[in-house]
């Protein structure tokens, strides 16, 4: 396969709050650093990347068809639509890209109905409870299987 160009990272609702609120669940980085991490990781490899986020879910499904034009792969963290969206799943695997599903915190360890993940089965790469670094692993393993 050739080299990719370009990812997308999605992150979904609140995540806009990173480093503003609950720190001790979060950290203390921002959506800033975040889509700063990814992109000096792809950037590793010569890969470019557009960063989304969104409170609203059907702004994101738009910026996921979009990707299907010009992007090798996406990363996603689809906030708390990742426990309650069929739509955002349907975009996910309609699109056809291979997908990274980063959740910050350790989801498994938390209330019962962040347990189950709409998205987790049509994701190729599952990076879970690594903090903000688990960004950057997402990516390196997308853009492993992309390569
Ligand atoms: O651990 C994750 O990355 C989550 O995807 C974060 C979501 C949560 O609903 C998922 O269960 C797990 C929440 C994103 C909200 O992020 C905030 C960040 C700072 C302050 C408040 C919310």
């Amino acid at each position: 396969m050739n080299t990719p160009r370009r990812l997308l990272l999605v992150n979904g609702p609140n995540l806009n709050l990173l480093g503003i609120r609950e720190p001790e669940i979060y950290g203390r980085e921002t959506l800033a650093d975040v889509e700063a991490l990814v992109a000096e990781t792809a950037a590793e490899r010569g890969v470019e990347v557009r960063c989304v986020q969104s409170n609203h879910e059907g702004v994101l499904i738009d910026a996921i068809h979009e990707g299907r034009t010009d992007c090798a792969g996406i990363i996603i963290n689809p906030g708390g639509l990742t426990h309650t969206s069929v739509v955002l799943r349907d975009a996910l695997a309609g699109v056809a890209l291979p997908v990274a599903e980063v959740h910050i915190s350790d989801v498994s360890q938390r209330e019962s109905f962040r347990h189950h993940s709409f998205v987790a089965d049509v994701a190729a790469v599952h990076v879970i409870g690594e903090g903000v670094a688990g960004y950057a692993r997402a990516t390196r393993q997308l853009l492993d299987i992309l390569a």
